[in-house]
């Protein structure tokens, strides 16, 4: 029995279970570079050339290994369409028996294999994705009959359930969870050290001049590229973050200074999504710092954390709560993204830097991300759909099941508190107190009204004001409306215009926001 074993984009792992079972000598592994993958929304070029040049990477190890592979560069002159053309034109070469891949992460890919079947006369079987450490079904079953989902319970069960950071059946340390350590502000004269570089090999480089005049509207440039293609790689920008920035992880994990992109971040999101390095084998090496005493607890615990617990929590909202997750809007919010958020031309420092370092890089840290432009987009309300796109294409770790729950769940609240139990708004006032940026900025983080004070400011309570109907009887919400009911009618009326002539200049694209 000949199988044709389907290897997707994000799928570049040795233990892939498509591979499980693979005859070298009769089965046909297809990789496929095609057209609708790349522009379903417009990834940034740095983002395709990582998991084109990864894909090659990995058919070029399997077929020294001995496998028949089968694999479609994207040829400007007949490219492919999507996933289907790619398996038609491979049948129509091979004579195969079956079909088997594994599932893949997004749903509109699931719902395009899902008639294979039928269009292709063949068998097709769809593996789980073994990768992951909790299963649909565990995720089913945890969440059953809870109206909301919480991260911190389904992290204590995993946790307990993959025995990490305990002692006995208690946590280590005697707390689950030490986030409360990991808020401190920035040290700008701090010396950080630098992220994982990897010099392009000529593969690498193949793809990047192929990028570049194929996707020439997309976001950023193939400009000094340097991430990891391979899992050696990958493996050695893990070391160096545990080595390096990990006992500084948990300390600085919010914190943002201007000019310094990766600050003490792992930078390896972008490689345990596409598989090149596994979850266990990143909490494992975080575990061991902590024992030989490198790391400290607050640091690996944090670091753990994220990928033993957030990141399997959101993968399990995603496939429980899709198809309609991806249209969450709970504010009815329908403003257009600015044009800022792709040229970073803006006069708030904040929003300007963490898109400059975005263009550049393909990367902005969880902050950046979620306080800056996810804060900015929840206050002004600007279209969840359009906001999911952004996220989506330009950063090189995002793919949907991924993306859609931190963005409409975490940072735009657009599900109404199904996954956080309140929206992560604020003012000027914790942009400044994490970062350096307010100090280089043409607006004034301490002015809360008028011409030259920080939009976040009154735009924060515009933003409570305006959805008081579905705010108001959040408990963790209460307080702020307390403040602003103590305010004056003149403070009130000032927040109103100013935020009024914002929004009326940043939907004329005026080059005052
Ligand atoms: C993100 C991406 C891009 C840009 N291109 C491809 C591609 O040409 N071929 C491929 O197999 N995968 C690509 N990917 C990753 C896929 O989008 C990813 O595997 C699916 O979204 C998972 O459902
Ligand atoms: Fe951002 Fe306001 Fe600070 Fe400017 S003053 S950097 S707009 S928070």
């Amino acid at each position: 029995m000949t199988a044709l074993r389907i290897i997707l984009g994000d799928q570049i792992s040795e233990t892939i279970s498509s591979m499980d079972g693979a005859d070298p000598q009769r089965d046909i592994i297809l990789f496929c570079e095609v057209v609708a993958e790349a522009t379903y929304v417009k990834h940034h070029k740095k983002k395709i050339a990582f998991i084109f040049s990864a894909m090659r990477h990995f058919a070029e190890d399997l077929r020294s290994k001995g496998y028949q592979v089968d694999y479609y560069h994207l040829d400007p002159k007949a490219p492919l369409g999507n996933f289907t053309a790619a398996v038609r034109q491979a049948l129509g070469t091979h004579t195969v028996d079956h079909i088997i891949v594994t599932e893949p992460g997004e749903y509109r890919v699931g719902t395009e294999l899902s008639g294979w079947a039928e269009t292709f006369d063949l068998p097709v079987f769809i593996r789980p994705d073994t990768r992951f450490l909790c299963d649909h079904a565990e995720f089913e079953t945890w969440s059953e009959g809870r109206k909301s989902l919480r991260m911190e319970y389904f992290y204590r069960d995993m946790r307990k359930k993959y025995s990490i950071l305990m002692e006995g059946d208690q946590p280590l340390g005697g707390q689950w969870n030490f986030d409360s350590d990991n808020r401190k502000p920035p040290q700008p004269s701090y010396d950080v050290p630098d992220t994982y570089h990897n010099p392009p090999d000529a593969i690498t480089k193949d793809v990047l001049q192929l990028v570049e005049t194929q996707f020439p509207d997309h976001m950023g440039t193939t400009d000094a590229f340097h991430f990891a293609v391979t899992a050696k790689q990958a493996k050695a920008a893990l070391v160096q973050f545990i080595e390096e920035r990990l006992p500084h992880f948990g300390d600085f994990q919010d914190a943002m200074i201007q000019g310094k992109p990766w600050m003490y971040h792992a930078h390896i999101g972008l490689y345990l999504n596409v598989g090149l390095l596994l979850p266990l084998e990143c909490i494992a090496a975080a575990e061991q710092a902590y024992h030989r005493k490198h790391a400290p607890l607050n640091a690996v615990e944090g670091f753990i954390r994220q990928i033993l617990g957030w990141r399997e929590f959101v993968r399990g909202i995603y496939w429980k709560e899709m198809p309609g997750y991806a249209g969450v809007n709970f504010f009815g919010a329908k403003r257009d993204l600015p044009a800022f958020y792709w040229d970073a031309d803006t006069k708030m420092n904040c929003m300007h830097q963490s898109v400059t370092e975005t263009v550049e890089n393909a990367y902005a840290h969880h902050i950046q991300r979620l306080m800056v432009l996810g804060n900015f987009a929840l206050l002004t309300g600007i279209d969840p759909r359009q906001v999911n796109d952004w996220f989506l294409s330009v950063y090189a770790d995002a793919f949907e099941w991924v993306e859609l729950p931190n963005v409409s769940g975490m940072a735009l609240f657009a599900d109404g508190g199904f996954l956080a139990s309140k929206p992560y708004a604020s003012g000027g006032g914790y942009i400044n107190k994490m970062s350096n940026y307010c100090k280089g900025c043409s607006y004034q983080v301490n002015q809360k009204t008028g011409p030259g004070a920080c939009p976040f400011n009154y735009l924060y309570w515009d933003f409570l004001d305006r959805n008081r109907d579905k705010l108001g009887k959040n408990h963790r919400v209460g307080m702020m409306y307390k403040v602003y009911d103590r305010m004056s009618d003149d403070k009130k009326l000032a927040i109103h215009e100013d935020s009024a002539k914002f929004l009326k200049n940043l939907d004329a694209h005026s080059s005052d926001c």
